[in-house]
C-alpha cells in the first residue's frame, strides 16, 4: 500500500486504485492505458507561489496559463523542481495525486475536467491511477478556484 492508499484508507472517498503494469506516469500514458480521452486525465502540476507550493490540476491536453494561476494566488508563480514537488506532495512527478498531500498544499482546477462525467488522476504512483467525478477531485477542505474564477 502506497502513501496515497494509506491516506484513502483513512477517507470515506470510495475510490478503487487501478494498477496498469504499463505504467501511467505521463497523461498521454495513463490514457492509453485506461482507454479514455487524454482530456480525462488530471495532471497534478506543482508550482511554487513564492515560497509555498500550490497545485494546478489540469486536463490531460492544457497547458497551464501562469498568468491566471498567478491571478489567483496573488504573485508570481513558477514551476516547483521535482524534489520541492515531492516534499511539499509526498509523491514523485508522474504520482501526484490531487489530495492526499503530505502536507497543506492548495490545490486549483483546470474548469475543463468539469466536463466530463468521469477523469481519472494518479494514485501515487507512476502506475496506478483512480477514476472519481470531477467535482469531488480536491477534498472539501481545499475547495478549488476554477479557471472560471469564484469561489465562496
Ligand atoms: N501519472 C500521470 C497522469 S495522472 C501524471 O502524473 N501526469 S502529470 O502531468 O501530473 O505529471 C507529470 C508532470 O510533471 C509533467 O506534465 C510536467 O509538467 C511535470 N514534470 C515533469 N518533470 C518534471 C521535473 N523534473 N520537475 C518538475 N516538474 C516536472
Amino acid at each position: 500500500m502506497n502513501r496515497f492508499e494509506a491516506w484513502l484508507a483513512t477517507t470515506d472517498f470510495g475510490v478503487t486504485v487501478k494498477e496498469f503494469p504499463q505504467g501511467t506516469r505521463t497523461a498521454s500514458d495513463a490514457a492509453r492505458a485506461v482507454g479514455c480521452e487524454l482530456g480525462q486525465i488530471v495532471k497534478s502540476l506543482v508550482f511554487m507561489a513564492g515560497a509555498s507550493p500550490v497545485i494546478a490540476l489540469m486536463s490531460g491536453p492544457n497547458r497551464l496559463d501562469e498568468a491566471s494561476l498567478a491571478a489567483l494566488v496573488g504573485g508570481p508563480v513558477s514551476k516547483a523542481d521535482a524534489e520541492t514537488a515531492r516534499v511539499a506532495t509526498g509523491y514523485s512527478i508522474g504520482g501526484v495525486p490531487p489530495f492526499g498531500h503530505a502536507t497543506e498544499v492548495p490545490v486549483f482546477m483546470d474548469s475543463d475536467l468539469l466536463a466530463y462525467p468521469a477523469v481519472w488522476a494518479a494514485a501515487g504512483r507512476p502506475d496506478a491511477v483512480f477514476e472519481i467525478a470531477p467535482e469531488r477531485a480536491p477534498p472539501p477542505t481545499l475547495r478549488p478556484t476554477s479557471s472560471r474564477g469564484g469561489n465562496p
